[in-house]
């Protein structure tokens, strides 16, 4: 009987998906996410393993579970994975592509209202007590309309964020790595450094790689303006962290709205939650009921490959793996 290592608490209707295939659906039930160490010894016999971010899918793990042949990641980015060694190995690994896309955009845009109308720190200000008498010039904020926002990475999530901006008129700049047709009214530019100079918000949206990691630091903050706010809702260690609070504190940037850190949580005591134009969420940016959910029916659809021995239905390495993938033909086929 195929096994299923399961390392989070999931839905009950996902479960009983699982539970369904057949499989031994083992779920990891400690408050904690597995250490690495509990990982490797739990991965053992495994032959899907239904991952989560905290889990570091490196090549150790895959070489302690001989048997492995999905990894489906409960996520669209899937940089805690060594896709490299999946492919080595002949592992499909899996995301949820698509179904996280509209409420990513919501956060990070909601974020990036929340920065501009100061909804952060002057309800904080009210509950303290200090609402002041009617003054024309406090407690002044910034407009969203009509003010230029420069989206870094055009996919879905990108699109998304494009669309809602075009929604409150503003003007939408993006870059990516290749350009897209003139998606939902934004305008190409050629380079990061033209998106960061023009751009009044700029919102981060490509995915974490090798190439990506720091991309934004000093440099990119001094080309940016000093009214510009910065918004992150992909992964944390795409921005400097060192440098991003130095811009801060400075008044180099004015403010930054971060749903990803590193690292995750970010310690209490850390330099950024000292700051008040910077504000900081719990890496929820596709956390609603409607789209968790959906997630983890995608998870077990990927996963529930290892029972049928079909390809998963959202595989990313599949062309990569198709001459030594060890899901074909394993169980049915
Ligand atoms: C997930 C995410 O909730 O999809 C992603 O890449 O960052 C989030 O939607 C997170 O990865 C938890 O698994």
């Amino acid at each position: 009987m195929p096994k299923i290592l399961v390392t989070r608490r999931t839905f009950s209707v996902a479960l009983a998906a699982l539970r369904a295939s057949g499989a031994d659906v083992v779920i990891w039930e400690d408050h904690e996410s597995p250490s690495q160490e509990d990982l490797i010894k739990a991965v053992a016999d495994v032959h899907g393993l239904y991952a989560h971010i905290t889990n570091q899918v490196n090549a150790e793990v895959m070489d302690a579970a001989p048997n492995l042949k999905v990894i489906a990641e409960f996520g669209v980015g899937y940089d805690n994975i060594d896709i490299i060694a999946a492919n080595e190995r002949g592992i499909a690994v899996c995301n949820t592509p698509g179904i996280l896309s509209e409420s990513t955009a919501d956060e990070a845009f909601t974020l990036l209202a929340s920065m501009a109308r100061r909804t952060n720190d002057l309800s904080a200000m009210v509950k303290r007590g200090e609402w002041g008498d009617f003054d024309p010039l406090s407690y002044l904020a910034n407009d969203i309309h009509h003010k230029t926002i420069g989206i870094v990475g055009m996919g879905k999530i990108g699109s998304e964020m494009a669309k809602r901006a075009k929604g409150f008129s503003m003007n939408v700049l993006y870059f990516n790595r290749n350009k897209r047709d003139e998606e939902f009214g934004a305008s190409y530019v050629d380079s990061l450094e033209e998106l960061l100079e023009r751009s009044d918000y700029v919102s981060l949206h490509n995915p974490l790689t090798p190439e990506t990691m720091n991309m934004m630091s000093t440099v990119q903050f001094k080309l940016m303006k000093k009214s510009a706010i910065l918004i992150n809702t992909t992964r944390g260690a795409v921005v400097d962290q060192d440098a991003l609070y130095l811009a801060l504190k400075s008044g180099e940037l004015a403010g930054a709205a971060l749903d990803v850190t590193v690292p995750e949580p970010i310690p209490a005591d850390h330099p950024l939650l000292t700051l008040d134009n910077c504000l900081i969420m719990p890496h929820v940016a596709s956390a609603t009921v409607d789209t968790r959910m959906k997630m983890a029916m995608m998870s077990v659809e990927n996963v529930l490959a290892c029972v049928s021995g079909d390809w998963p239905p959202y595989c990313v390495n599949q062309a990569a793996i198709a001459g030594n993938a060890r899901i074909k033909g394993v169980y049915n086929c």
